[in-house]
This record gives structure tokens, C-alpha cells and sequence, in this order.
């Protein structure tokens, strides 16, 4: 009786979990191979330890077995027991440091699109300047990478089925990448406690095929109902928070939108940024936006001269903290515009400023 009660235990939890989430993306199976990787040699070690254990306690109790020699020390039983382990413990590293740099490292022709995430919804802005909120739109087969930061709180970005999960952080841009195997809707998740609704902050990610993405983009309207749910999330959920913020959908390109860049152009303007920035490369009070993106530049940083890669994160601070890092050569006279743009616009300017080669 006993022992079917613990081969039906064995059994369902086995079955529990063999139910992860589908690999919907080649990262997503580099993942999976090292978790079970990690799994089965937890279970042989496990297995191994409590049954010897379990051997050694009923074989050498007290009473049936009279006190042994006194060993002291057993060198080739010592080396085993440190190589081996040491091994194992050099192949987890080193495959889980392949996997990671994979997950990291975006293909440079991925796809960007923006993140905000605020309470309690998810916003997509993407270049063409099209935004939606809890539904973003990605092509099959095709580097996505996302550059996502926080109107509020810290919140955090999951997609179960590509295994990417990154803290999204007010203040600053963090990213992930994936290159989507299966078409489709697929689960988004906020996995930072992040305020009393933090559970319905949801959004769907909604895989395109070549075809559809070319209508999408030219603002035709997707059916998303009618595309395949993923099967390993059956009560599949939408987030109904944002619905009447912004329209869900919102591939609105056509009808003249400006692209995300072209905001930034009109916003430079209208912020004032352009009385002291040029973008064809004349210096003015301030360096010029031209050719600023992925260049290296000395800056003063507390007192001391210092080289930094000009990437989004860069940019975001000399905007809404300038004095941090001063450009060499040039007066501590910007203004800070931390709290006068917001994450669209920040992301706009950005966006603009990188167009600009
Ligand atoms: C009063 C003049 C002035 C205004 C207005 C101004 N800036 Fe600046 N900006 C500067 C100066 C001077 C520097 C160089 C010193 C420094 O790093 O603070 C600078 C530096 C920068 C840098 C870093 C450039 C580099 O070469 O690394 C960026 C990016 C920038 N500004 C963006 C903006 C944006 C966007 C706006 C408008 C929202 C703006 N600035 C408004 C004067 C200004
Ligand atoms: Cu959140």
C-alpha cells in the first residue's frame, strides 16, 4: 500500500513537472537543456545520498553491529569525492555562463521596441511611433529587443514561454532580447510586487507571421482572438487595466503618425534643447547630436576624466541629470530635465538623437 502511494506520488509530481512552459524561442531551449540538466543531477544526488543513508543507518545500527576500527583518513576516497564534484560544479558554470551570455547579447539586427512599464499596465512604443498598451506586436523569426524602463516603481518583465525575465527600473533602461519561434499569443507577466493591482498587470505577446506583420504595421487591424493560444496557459489572460487608457491596438501608422524619431525631432524643439544642440554636427553651447550614439566620450565625472560608450543609458542620464557626467570641454550650464519629460518623450529624444549617424 505503502509503496503505490509513493509510485503515485513519483508519478504526478513528474508529470507536474515536465509541464513547464512551451520553448517558444531558441534561448528558451538552451534554458530548458541546463534546468534539466540541474534537475536530474540534483535527483542522482539526492537519490544516491538518501539511499545510502537510509543503508548505512539500518546496516550499522547500534546493538546488531560491534563498534568498528578507527579509520583515519582514506587519500584516494578524498581526491574522488573533491575532483568529481569539482568538475560537475565547473560544467554548471561554464554552461550556464554560454546560456547567459545568449540571453544577454542581442543580435545587432534586432528590432527595438520600447517598454514603459507604470501602474499597472504595460506600454509598447514602437519606431514607427505606433504605441500600444498590454498587447505587443512582434514578427516570427526575428530579433526582438526591448529597452524597458518604469514610469513609478520597480516592476519586472516575464515572458514564461521564452524563459526572459529582466527588473524594470525606474531611472534607468534595462533589456531583454528574444527571436520568436511560435506564432501566436503567449503570457506576459509583471514579476515585481509593484502595488495593489500588481497582479492584473498583464499583457499578451502577440506573435505575427511575415504577412501579418506587413498589415499590422500599415495599420490594418489583427484578429487576435482567432490566432493559436498557448496551450500550457489555458486561462489565458489579458490586462484590463489599460483598456480605455489607450486603444489596445493601436497600429495606427497610417494616416500620416510621425515615427518615434520625428517626435523626438518636434520635441528638441519645443523643449528648447535645440538653443544649445545642433544636429549637423556645429558645435553651439553644447556638443552636437550628430554621430553622439555608440561614440566614445571623455567626460568629467566627479573631478576626474573619464571614458564612457554613449548608449541609450548615457543619454538618459546627461538629459535628466547633466552634471553627472560633464562633457570635456564644454560648461556645466545644461538645466537638468529630470521630471520635464516623461518616458515616452525621454524615449522619443533618445530615438531621435540615435537616428541621427
Ligand atoms: C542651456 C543650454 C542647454 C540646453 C537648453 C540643453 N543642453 Fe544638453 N548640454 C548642454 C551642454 C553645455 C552640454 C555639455 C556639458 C554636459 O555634459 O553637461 C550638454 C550635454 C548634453 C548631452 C550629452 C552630449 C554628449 O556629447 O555627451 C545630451 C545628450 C544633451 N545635452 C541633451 C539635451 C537635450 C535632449 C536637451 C533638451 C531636453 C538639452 N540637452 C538642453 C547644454 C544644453
Ligand atoms: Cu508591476
Amino acid at each position: 500500500m505503502n509503496k503505490l502511494l509513493l509510485c503515485l506520488l513519483l508519478i504526478t509530481s513528474t508529470a507536474q513537472a515536465t509541464t513547464i512552459p512551451v520553448a517558444a524561442s531558441d534561448v528558451a531551449q538552451s534554458w530548458d537543456g541546463i534546468y534539466w540538466f540541474l534537475v536530474y543531477l540534483s535527483l542522482v544526488f539526492f537519490v544516491g545520498i538518501v539511499a545510502a543513508m537510509i543503508i548505512f543507518a539500518v546496516k550499522y545500527r547500534s546493538g546488531v553491529y560491534k563498534k568498528p576500527k578507527y579509520i583515519h583518513g582514506n587519500t584516494p576516497l578524498e581526491i574522488i569525492w573533491t575532483v568529481i564534484p569539482t568538475i560537475l560544479l565547473f560544467v554548471c558554470f561554464g554552461w550556464g555562463w554560454q546560456v547567459y551570455k545568449e540571453m544577454i547579447h542581442a543580435p545587432s539586427d534586432s528590432m527595438e521596441v520600447r517598454v514603459i512599464g507604470k501602474q499597472w499596465l504595460w506600454q509598447f512604443v514602437y519606431k514607427n511611433g505606433t504605441s500600444s498598451v498590454g498587447d505587443l506586436f512582434v514578427p516570427v523569426n526575428k530579433p526582438v529587443k526591448l529597452i524597458m524602463s518604469s514610469e513609478d516603481v520597480l516592476h519586472a518583465f516575464f515572458i514564461p514561454n521564452f524563459r526572459v525575465k529582466k527588473d524594470v527600473v525606474p531611472g534607468m533602461y534595462s533589456n531583454v532580447w528574444f527571436e520568436a519561434k511560435v506564432p501566436g499569443i503567449h503570457q506576459v507577466y509583471c514579476t515585481e510586487y509593484c502595488g495593489t493591482s500588481h497582479s492584473g498587470m498583464l499583457a499578451r505577446l502577440i506573435v505575427l507571421s511575415e504577412a501579418q506583420w506587413k498589415d499590422w504595421l500599415s495599420g490594418k487591424k489583427i484578429d487576435v482572438d482567432a490566432l493559436p493560444a498557448d496551450p500550457t496557459f489555458p486561462g489565458f489572460r489579458a490586462n484590463r487595466l489599460g483598456e480605455g487608457m489607450h486603444d489596445a491596438q493601436a497600429g495606427t501608422q497610417a494616416g500620416g503618425q510621425l515615427s518615434l524619431a520625428d517626435k523626438g525631432k518636434a520635441l528638441v524643439s519645443s523643449k528648447g534643447c535645440v538653443a544649445c544642440h545642433s544636429a549637423d554636427g556645429s558645435k553651439l553651447v553644447g556638443p552636437s547630436y550628430k554621430g553622439l550614439y555608440g561614440r566614445e566620450e571623455k567626460v568629467v565625472e566627479g573631478g576626474k576624466t573619464v571614458s564612457v560608450n554613449v548608449d541609450d543609458n548615457y543619454l538618459r542620464e546627461s538629459i535628466e541629470n547633466p552634471l553627472a557626467k560633464v562633457v570635456e570641454g564644454y560648461p556645466p550650464s545644461m538645466p537638468p530635465y529630470k521630471g520635464l519629460v516623461n518616458e515616452e518623450e525621454l524615449a522619443a529624444i533618445i530615438e531621435y538623437i540615435k537616428s541621427l549617424k
